[in-house]
């Protein structure tokens, strides 16, 4: 790739330009920037290379002759890659934009300055505009720095084998997982235990739930273009329920804290005990409990029949605020969502089963208001 930079400040782009993965980058000969000083074209006998704009207003407007010469001088007749002015007016760019550039074998950047360039100079020899975001800049040379740096990782060969430009960010379309290095206990923060004893199937797994969740809250649009499997979309319903559920929790000012689902996946073996008759384990148990999965196995339990003897409707649902454990569990099955909540008596959710930590005091299933009876054990 080679990379030609039209500006009047060479210098601001050198250091850039010599270190890092862009400098080994340029020493390996994989891609070349040459950096081109628009003030060595100037024809005008004081080395001028802006005037006062017609029609007035404040500031300077960069002539076309030295742009222009400075183009004819250094872009052979069959220049056939893209020439770019870096402007706020352009397209907005993005890895898209990057992608198709980086498949050029040449590109020329123009980088403006002062109240920008005269428009028969950007008539004559652009391309393309492009700028690098909605803010007010002194002059294009960083958004040029911005196009190198993204277009060059691109080019084979400048991120080593160890850091493909495969599975970032916007190649996935979602936002990138957390990451941590050592030491694994920094000033009391700790690394998520899955990255440090996890199988390489859970860690790739909590990374994606972590960046669906992060993509969810932060940038909800980039979850309509990322190409999703059937089990994100089944999480993101979850975390959507989540924040459903939550925001009811809040309302009805109860304080809670939503339990990680592995919590959830061991709890089956307790609440098999806990609200299975002896004589329903082993079938319940088979038939509920698959693998190490074990999300929904209460729900699933009793919808089966497996958990018998509830008291229903009214009576149980009074029977549960009564006994209001000061800890309840808020246990949404069919969401794979668990809550621990302070106090005990929650709103109306959907389908739940709660249960207190002890695991024998109360077990409600609630429906949807008005889509059928609650059950409820009560067990003191
Ligand atoms: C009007 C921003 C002017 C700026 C409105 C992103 C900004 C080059 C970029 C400006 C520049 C807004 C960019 C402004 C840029 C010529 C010299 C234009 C500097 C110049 C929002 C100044 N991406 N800005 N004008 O910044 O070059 O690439």
């Amino acid at each position: 790739m080679k990379i030609k930079v039209f500006t009047l400040f060479p210098e601001m782009l050198r250091p850039m330009l010599s270190e890092s993965i862009l400098g080994r980058a340029v020493s390996a000969g994989l891609i070349s920037v040459d950096l081109i000083d628009i003030r060595d074209y100037t024809l005008d006998r004081h080395r001028r290379t802006d005037d006062y704009p017609f029609g007035g207003g404040a500031g300077m407007v960069m002539s076309a002759q030295p742009i222009l010469d400075a183009f004819a001088a250094n872009l052979p007749e069959g220049f056939r890659g893209r020439r770019v002015y870096l402007s706020p007016r352009g397209r907005r760019l993005d890895q898209r934009i990057v992608e198709e550039l980086a498949k050029e074998d040449e590109l020329a950047l123009l980088c403006g300055h002062y109240e920008g360039v005269d428009q028969r100079a950007l008539d004559a020899v652009i391309d393309e505009e492009l700028s690098i975001g909605d803010y007010v800049l002194t002059g294009g040379e960083l958004g040029a720095l911005v196009v190198i740096d993204a277009v060059a990782r691109l080019v084979p060969g400048v991120l080593g084998s160890e850091e493909s430009p495969e599975d970032e960010s916007f190649t996935t379309g979602l936002l990138e997982y957390p990451q941590y290095t050592r030491p694994a206990e920094f000033r009391g923060a700790k690394v998520p235990d899955v990255l440090l004893g996890g199988s390489h199937a859970d860690i790739a797994a909590w990374r994606r739930e972590q960046s669906l969740a992060l993509t969810l809250e932060r940038r909800p649009e980039l979850l309509e273009t990322a190409p999703l499997t059937d089990a994100d979309r089944a999480l993101l319903a979850r975390l959507k329920r989540a924040r459903e559920v939550e925001a009811r929790l809040d309302a009805a000012g109860a304080g809670y804290e939503r339990l990680e689902m592995r919590l959830a996946d061991r709890w089956p073996k307790e609440w098999l005990n806990a609200f299975v008759p002896e004589e329903n384990r082993k079938a319940a148990r088979k038939q509920c409990v698959s693998g190490r999965r074990h999300v929904g196995f209460l729900w699933q339990a009793f919808t089966m029949g497996f958990i018998p003897q509830y008291e229903q409707g009214d009576a149980a649902r009074n029977a549960w605020r009564e006994s209001a454990p000061e800890k309840a569990l808020l246990y949404l099955p069919e969401d794979g969502l668990l809550y621990r909540i302070a106090g005990g008596t929650g709103p109306d959710f959907g389908a739940f089963i709660l249960a207190d930590e002890g695991l024998t005091r109360t077990f409600v299933r609630a429906s949807r208001p008005g889509e059928g009876p609650w059950f409820a054990k009560i067990s003191k």
